[in-house]
C-alpha cells in the first residue's frame, strides 16, 4: 500500500498549542526508577482535582463557598467553606485514580487509610494553602508530596509509611490558584512548572526545567512577628534591606514562594515566644516545597538542620522554615550562630 511520511505542519493556520502535563508525564516516566505508570496516575488525580478546585476558586463568590464552614481543623484553625471542598476533592481523586493506600492531609486529624491493597504510595497534602486569603481573592494554593510506603501492600498502614523523611519523597510539588493557575512538581528531575488553559482543560508546559536565583532581593516575613522573634533574624533582615532588598508578603506560602522561585528571594516562618515551632507544618507544606526548592537549586532549613532531613514525630507537627535562595538561606543560617 502506497504511503508517505507524516510532515509537520508548520503553517500559521495550526500554531502548535504546547506539551501537555499528561503527555510530558508519560515522556519522563522512564525516569523513574519503579516506571509502572502508578506515579503518573497519581499526578494525574492530582491534576484532575486541581483543575475541579481551580474552577470552585474562580467562581466562589458567585457559589456558596465562602465563608467557614463552621467547624475547626486538628490545628484548632476555622475550617473554610473550600478547605473542605478541596479536602473532598483531592482525597477523592486520589482514591478513585486506585495508586494511593493512605492520605495525610491538613484538615484530617489522622491518616486516611484508603483500605487499597494495591496502593503503593502515600500522599501528604495541604488541600488548600493560604486560608486566610481564601475570601478575599488572594492567589492560594494546594501542596503534595507523596511516598512510596514501606510495609508490603496490602499490609495495615504503619507508622514507617507516613512518618517519612523529606528526602524519602518520590515527588513533590504545589498548585498556584493565582492569575492563572500553575502546576509545579518535581520527580527528583529539576521541576517543571504548567499553566491551565481553562479553554481547553488542559495543562500544558509553561516554565521548563525552573531555576531558582543562587541571589535575591526580596525577603518574605510577617513583619508582625518581628517583636516576637530571634534578634540574630531581626539583624539579617536590617542586612537584607541594607543590600537593597525589598518586602513582599502575600500570607499564602505557595504564592510568597513561587514569587521569590522565579525572582530569587526568602520566606522565614520563625518560631516566635508564643509558637516556638512556627506555623508552617513539615509533613504537607516545608517538605514538598523543600523538595522543590533543592530541585531548582535554592535550599530550605529550619535553621539549624535541612528540612528533607528532619525525622517527623507527628502528623501535623510545625517546623520553623527558611527557604529560598541558596546564598540567601546560607547568610541566615549565619546569621542565626550570631
Ligand atoms: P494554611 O493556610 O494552609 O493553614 O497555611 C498556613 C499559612 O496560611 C501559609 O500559607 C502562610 O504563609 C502563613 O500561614 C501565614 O501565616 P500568618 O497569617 O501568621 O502570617
Amino acid at each position: 500500500m502506497k504511503t508517505q511520511p507524516y510532515k509537520q505542519d508548520s503553517g500559521k493556520l495550526t500554531y502548535k498549542v504546547g506539551v501537555t502535563l499528561d503527555r510530558f508525564i508519560k515522556s519522563k516516566q522512564q525516569d523513574f526508577p519503579y516506571a509502572t505508570g502508578e506515579l503518573s496516575q497519581i499526578l494525574r488525580d492530582i491534576a484532575l482535582a486541581s483543575k475541579i478546585v481551580s474552577r470552585e476558586i474562580s467562581r466562589a463568590g458567585l457559589s456558596d463557598v465562602t465563608g467557614a464552614f463552621g467547624q475547626t481543623n486538628v490545628q484548632g484553625e476555622e475550617q473554610q467553606k473550600l478547605d473542605v471542598v478541596a479536602n473532598v476533592r483531592f482525597t477523592r481523586a486520589l482514591t478513585k485514580g486506585g495508586e494511593v493506600c493512605a492520605v495525610v492531609s491538613e484538615e484530617e486529624d489522622l491518616v486516611i487509610d484508603l483500605e487499597n491493597s494495591k496502593g503503593k504510595y502515600v500522599v501528604a497534602i495541604d488541600p488548600l494553602d493560604g486560608s486566610s486569603n481564601i475570601d478575599v481573592n488572594v492567589s492560594i494554593g494546594t501542596i503534595f508530596s507523596i511516598y512510596r510506603r514501606k510495609t508490603p501492600t496490602g499490609s495495615p498502614i504503619q507508622e514507617q509509611d507516613v512518618l517519612q523523611k523529606g528526602s524519602d519523597q518520590v515527588a513533590a510539588g504545589y498548585v498556584l490558584y493565582g492569575s492563572s493557575t500553575m502546576l509545579v512538581y518535581s520527580t527528583g528531575n529539576g521541576a517543571n512548572g504548567f499553566t491551565y488553559e481553562r479553554s481547553l482543560g488542559e495543562f500544558f508546559l509553561s516554565h521548563p526545567q525552573m531555576q531558582m536565583p543562587v541571589d535575591g532581593v526580596i525577603y518574605t516575613i510577617n513583619e508582625g512577628l518581628t517583636p516576637h522573634i530571634n534578634p540574630n533574624i531581626l539583624s539579617y533582615l536590617e542586612g537584607c534591606k541594607r543590600k537593597g532588598a525589598t518586602a513582599r508578603y502575600i500570607g499564602s506560602l505557595v504564592a510568597d514562594f513561587h514569587r521569590n522561585l522565579l525572582k530569587g528571594g526568602i520566606y522565614l516562618y520563625p518560631p516566635t515566644s508564643q509558637a516556638p515551632n512556627g506555623k508552617i507544618r513539615l509533613m504537607y507544606e516545608a517538605n514538598a516545597l523543600a523538595f522543590i526548592a533543592e530541585q531548582v537549586g535554592g535550599a530550605a532549613t529550619n535553621g539549624t538542620e535541612r528540612i528533607l532531613d528532619i525525622v517527623p514525630q507527628s502528623l501535623h507537627q510545625r517546623t520553623p522554615i527558611y527557604i529560598g535562595s541558596k546564598n540567601m538561606v546560607a547568610g541566615l543560617e549565619k546569621a542565626l550562630l550570631g
